[in-house]
């Protein structure tokens, strides 16, 4: 299989609100899509998450579009017969790079699945129809404004929710959603906002409020921080930026610093990697579940695909469409079912078409490369 043509289109999509973490707020999201094409009429769509600002790791769009063009597309059109695989072989000469390397392997997941004529989800060896997802509230300007948020969610449908936390926003809006909602499922997140000596205090609040787990509270080389807080505690450690490969997944576990693995594909360099992650997790008894990064509809269907496969047991962050946009670039849009969950698509490949007239709308600027 030959690639004739790939595509690297630089899109700008607003959100529905601002979506606020203690790395800062964002308004729209500002992405690349890459888009294969073959000889034979077969396509692939692939979507990188890095965001205008290097702030949730060291990409951003421009760094992720430097090594696309200069470095990985051209590596692609060297590749005879590509694959993920051999893809990510090649690409692992160069170092770091993960989303802009995911966005590559994810769309040839999609055009290895279409050649097969199976979704992306059956490619990955996925058992379910249906993924358990819940949704990830950002920081508010007042508990009270969370509460409400959070009470429209619940009304939605979702049965888990993910509240971003900082110092200065923990204890007091946490405590304000347990009060309101006494049996929901509560989750926080931090994004490595908390300084080492903060451990007592975060145990404290997450023990009060029953929270459920606490996602990467420590700086991402913290390892010890979040094994000790993970000692003893009545909620599940989660880790995210910290684990981006099989040896720092390692590393996590020897030290029993984590008790949840956040799998995002991005994160990780694509969905091979992730599965492999959550494999080993699961070895370990480790649950795991996918994470987000508020992708358009092109980076969810992958996701979503991932979190239906056997190694995934908590519920992911992949919410509706109506949660990040109101014009998404694929159709059908997702839309959340019973029981808080999002159907897996079905069709070949990522299962979901791609509305050409929202993404030349939306679009910044764009480049083919050919061989
Ligand atoms: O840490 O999980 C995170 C979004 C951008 C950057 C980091 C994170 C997030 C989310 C969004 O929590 C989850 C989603 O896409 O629904
Ligand atoms: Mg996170």
């Amino acid at each position: 299989m030959r690639l004739t043509s790939v595509r690297l289109d630089e899109v700008e999509l607003p959100l529905v609100e601002p979506f606020e973490t203690s790395f800062g707020v964002e308004r729209k999201r500002r992405f690349l899509v890459v888009h294969l094409e073959t000889g034979d009429g077969l396509e692939g769509w692939g979507e990188c998450a890095a965001a205008t600002d290097p702030l949730y790791s060291s990409e951003s769009v421009a760094t992720a579009r430097w090594i696309l063009s200069e470095r990985l597309i051209p590596l692609l059109f060297q590749l005879p017969d590509p694959t993920p695989e051999r893809f990510l072989k090649a690409a692992s000469r160069f170092r770091g790079n993960r989303m802009a390397k995911a966005a590559v392997e994810i769309a040839l997941t999609d055009l290895r699945a279409r050649a097969a004529h199976k979704s992306v989800a059956q490619f990955l060896g996925s058992r379910r129809r249906r993924v358990h997802v819940g949704v990830s509230v950002g920081i508010q300007p007042t508990a009270a404004r969370l509460v409400a948020r959070v009470g429209r969610y619940l009304e939605d449908g979702y049965d888990r929710i993910k509240l971003k936390v900082r110092p200065g926003w923990d204890a007091a809006p946490v405590g304000a959603v347990r009060r309101a909602y006494p049996d929901v499922e509560l989750w926080v997140d931090a994004n490595q906002a908390y300084p080492l000596r903060a451990g007592g205090a975060i145990r404290a609040w997450a023990e009060k409020y029953g929270v459920a787990q606490v996602e990467q509270p420590f700086a991402e080389r913290s390892i010890q921080a979040h094994a000790a807080l993970a000692h003893g505690a009545s909620f599940r450690v989660c880790l995210d930026e910290s684990v981006v490969d099989e040896p720092s997944l390692e590393d996590a576990l020897s030290a029993h610093a984590v008790t949840s693995l956040n799998v995002k594909v991005a994160r990780v360099g694509g969905l091979s990697t992730g599965l492999r992650l959550a494999r080993r997790a699961a070895q370990a008894r480790v649950p795991s579940w996918v994470g987000g990064m508020l992708e358009s509809g092109i980076g969810r269907a992958h996701n979503v695909a991932l979190a239906s496969t056997p190694a995934f047991g908590l519920s992911s962050d992949l919410s509706a469409s109506d949660r990040y946009y109101h014009e998404d670039l694929t159709d059908p849009p997702f839309v959340l079912g019973h029981r808080s969950t999002l159907e897996v698509p079905s069709g070949p490949g990522i299962g979901v078409g791609i509305v050409g007239r929202i993404l030349r709308r939306r679009r910044r600027a764009t480049r083919t490369f050919r061989p």
